[in-house]
């Protein structure tokens, strides 16, 4: 494969916020009685918070109205604002930089397809947001993981053809959407969960430019 463009999952890839979303989930379900554990979350990864809200609910088997659910949406985003609103470039997941720094040097782009709405305030406050070459979040697209829309406008947005894309990602949902657009998927996590993935790697730190051009 020619690889022209890596795109990035955000949430559990770059950084460690996917543990503040199963907080801030964790809290909301347990002040509604429904059980929710780190194993469920796994579901929700990539995931957007519409359709994260309404997988709790249904757990509870609860149905609510549209207000009722905006209204518990914009309690769960205010909890994990607050919950990430230290972070800093230090909690940048460490070998992002340094392989940022060789795709660069190869002349491979850099997108991000995120399915968060805070996704533009992440990369920001992490310091990382002049080196992507395009950023695709859940503000620009219609369909959610595991739908492929978001990767598929990060490879438009970096004008790569999406069969010479590697998507990068750490969520069940993500690894189905990468697939699903035709890019070839590497997973951060366990292997048993991301089974769809051709190669699975516990962090970033651990994925090297020469994987990445041979895969
Ligand atoms: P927000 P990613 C996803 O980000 C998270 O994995 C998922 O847990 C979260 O529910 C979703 O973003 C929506 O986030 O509430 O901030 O819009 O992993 O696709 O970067
Ligand atoms: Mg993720």
């Amino acid at each position: 494969m020619n690889c022209r463009a890596v795109i990035f999952d955000l949430d559990g890839v770059l950084t460690d916020t996917a543990i503040y979303h199963f907080y801030a989930w964790k809290a909301l379900a347990d002040e509604l009685g429904i059980a929710f554990t780190e194993h469920d979350n796994e579901q929700l990864k990539g995931v957007d918070r519409l359709g994260s809200l309404r997988w709790i609910l249904h757990q509870g088997g609860l149905t609510l109205s549209a207000a009722e659910e905006t209204r518990l949406m914009q309690q769960k985003n205010a909890h994990y604002l607050a919950l990430i609103d230290h972070i800093t470039a230090d909690n940048l997941y460490p070998g992002v930089q340094p392989l940022f720094a060789q795709l660069n040097h190869s002349g491979i782009k850099i997108g991000l397809a995120s399915a968060s709405k805070n996704a533009a305030f992440v990369v920001e406050r992490l310091g990382i947001a002049a080196q992507f070459d395009y950023i695709a979040d859940a503000n620009n697209v219609v369909n959610s993981k595991p739908d492929p829309e978001v990767f598929l406008l990060a490879a438009k947005g970096l004008g790569v053809p999406p069969e010479h894309c590697i998507g990068v990602e750490d969520a069940l949902a993500g690894i189905e959407a990468i697939n699903r657009a035709g890019m070839k998927a590497i997973g951060i996590g366990d292997a048993k969960v991301l089974s769809g993935a051709l190669k699975v790697y516990p962090d970033v730190a651990a994925v090297t430019l020469t994987d990445l051009l041979n895969l």
